[in-house]
């Protein structure tokens, strides 16, 4: 079976939501404590050698990284989790998860591990990035639909996102004053019966 890499609560839980959406099997390789040196990391290191997670091992050995690369291969088997093809909304589809991987997760990894990136003033780079990303946030927001997921009535990979992110900075009290429509897709996300296990596994009922 396919082994995914990752730690509750971290991305691959954004994974983690997709493969259940798509009703795909998969095991979990638990590699908290990942970010620091030790055994987890070693493991993580072996497959992947950025060390992020989701990191996915697939049945036949290859190495899949990536969230929106594992989307995109998963819609290939389950097109029902996006819009259709040729649609206005297919391509917001697209634009939209290429544009949270490509903006908001760079905020992370340069702002989650400040020192690394600059030898002075790391908390600057740390409340830089915290602001940039709180304008992104601002954004996505208005651009958001009435619900109850991004693309109405249909449920597609890019509504893994939002349970996920909601955990994160600039966490819950922000993310409920200013951008109400996300914490409500990502509370209609939380509460799919299919997501259950997942949503409880990665204590995403923040
Ligand atoms: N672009 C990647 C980003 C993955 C990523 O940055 N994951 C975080 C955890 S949420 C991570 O592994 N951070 C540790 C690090 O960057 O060293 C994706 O979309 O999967």
């Amino acid at each position: 079976m396919q082994k995914l890499y990752g730690a509750p609560g971290w991305g691959s839980a954004i994974s983690e939501i997709m493969f259940t959406l798509a009703d795909e099997a998969y095991q979990l390789v638990d590699v908290t404590g990942f970010d620091k040196p030790g055994p987890a990391r070693e493991r993580l290191l072996a497959v992947n050698p950025l060390a992020q997670v989701p990191t996915l091992v697939r049945a036949d050995g290859s190495v899949m990284t990536e969230t929106a690369a594992i989307a995109l291969m998963l819609l290939d088997e389950n097109p029902h989790l996006a819009p259709s093809a040729g649609t206005p909304q297919r391509q917001q589809f697209y634009r939209l998860l290429i544009w949270l991987v490509a903006n908001v997760y760079p905020t992370l990894t340069y702002g989650d591990y400040p020192a690394r990136w600059v030898n002075t003033a790391p908390e600057e780079l740390e409340s830089s990035t915290d602001r940039y990303r709180e304008s992104l946030y601002l954004w996505l927001e208005s651009q958001a639909g009435e619900g109850p997921y991004w693309f109405g009535e249909q449920v597609s990979l890019l509504d893994a996102y939002f349970p996920v992110i909601m955990c994160w900075r600039p966490r819950k009290a922000w993310f409920e004053q200013h951008t109400p429509k996300l914490v409500q897709i990502a509370e209609n996300v939380r509460g799919l019966p299919v997501l259950e296990r997942v949503v409880d596994a990665n204590q995403l009922k923040t």
